[in-house]
């Protein structure tokens, strides 16, 4: 069966414009609770401002989707607009999630020797990687202080508190899959998309999705076994749609739009791409791809790209979208909703993420 993408209506999209810019009213709100914890533990004021810099320069200017994803899915949840301290609480979970996320992109463009990231410099090219390396933990660290200090007295406060290092555990297992199969050891003839599918669900789908989602679940009060179990699916679903894409965009998309630069052929990395094009290659492309993956040379990347189109890639990648939202349109139609979990969830997250260019 074919189904219909779904498409956003005027309403929605204001409606998310407003939520979005709501979001952004509570960033000050978690900055100056960092401010107040470090006042509290008598901190350096150098240090402190540092600290609040790195995580300005770290945690904005992104696409927000996580911290969004928080408030959107607590309101389709409660199938109502949130109260002050409803909107409040998901605010201040979203913009953890977004510190998060800022704290492994800093430690990741250091791993993946990367130039830029946001349309600016990598914040380990301004700062030297011993610097940005210890402001990486920092970041990390001020989580679970930051959820003391907000919500010490919620009957969640341990749920949370365990949703989110555990979380971090897994994304930084995926990272450490992704830096092994990258090694020099591990050539092309490792890469296989079995090795892929743990990659992603891992370094991208957990925190990416998962975290978010489970966050409103539990805020929403509602939270069960089997609905946490539909989270975990979809969000595996949408993680590796969303990293498989940003494989095809590391590899064919342009820096106006992306704000970084591709690095991951010179890298040596388990892309989406390479596990297709070590599948579709001659034994002599194979060879040659052997030959040009990992080369730190503009030629030898050229010649890897050449070869993928030459395999036909982005064609191959075209039919993978068109197959994948397919699945993904009918996974959610089968959610049961009788868990309390809803289908709108997941379209809406859908939507923030297809077709993207950035
Ligand atoms: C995306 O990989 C995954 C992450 C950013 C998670 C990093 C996790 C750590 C524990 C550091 P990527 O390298 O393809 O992302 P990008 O293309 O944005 O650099
Ligand atoms: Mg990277
Ligand atoms: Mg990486
Ligand atoms: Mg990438």
């Amino acid at each position: 069966m074919k189904h219909d993408e779904p498409q956003d209506t005027l309403k929605e999209n204001s409606e998310k414009a407003d939520i979005k810019q709501k979001l952004r009213l509570f960033f000050p709100v978690v900055l100056e609770g960092l401010e107040q914890i470090l006042d509290e533990l008598k901190c350096l004021q150098s240090i402190k401002e540092n600290l609040i810099l790195s995580l300005q320069r770290n945690t904005l200017g992104g696409k927000n989707n996580r911290g969004l994803c928080v408030v959107e899915s607590l309101k389709s949840l409660l199938n109502r607009d949130l109260r002050e301290n409803e909107f409040r609480e998901a605010a201040i979970l979203g913009w953890l999630i977004e510190i998060l996320q800022g704290c492994f992109l800093m430690a990741d463009d250091i791993m993946d020797n990367s130039t830029k990231r946001r349309g600016l410099d990598c914040w380990y090219r301004e700062v030297g990687i011993g610097r940005a390396f210890n402001d990486s933990q920092l970041l990390e660290a001020c989580i679970p202080l930051l959820l003391r200090k907000f919500f010490k007295s919620h009957p969640l406060y341990l749920d949370l508190l365990e949703l989110f290092r555990e979380v971090t555990f897994l994304t930084e297992l995926g990272e450490q899959k992704d830096l092994l199969s990258s090694a020099e050891a591990q050539r092309v003839f490792s890469f296989d998309l079995k090795n892929y599918d743990f990659i992603v669900t891992y370094k991208t789908a957990f925190y990416s999705f998962y975290l978010p989602v489970k966050c409103a679940l539990l805020l929403s009060g509602n939270f069960n076994e089997r609905a946490d179990a539909t989270t975990k699916r979809l969000s595996k679903l949408l993680g590796y749609y969303f990293q498989a894409q940003d494989d095809y965009l590391d590899c064919f998309g342009n820096y106006a739009s992306l704000g970084k630069v591709g690095m991951d052929i010179e890298d040596n990395k388990c892309t989406w791409l390479v596990c297709q094009a070590k599948m579709a290659a001659s034994a002599e492309q194979l060879m040659f791809l052997e030959k040009h993956y990992g080369g730190r040379n503009q030629d030898s990347v050229f010649k890897v790209k050449q070869l993928y189109r030459e395999l036909g890639i982005p064609n191959m990648y075209q039919n993978f979208v068109e197959a994948t939202v397919e699945k993904i349109m009918t996974e959610i139609n089968d959610i049961d909703e009788d868990t309390g979990i809803k289908k709108i969830i997941f379209y809406k997250f859908f939507k923030l993420i297809h077709k993207r260019s950035r």
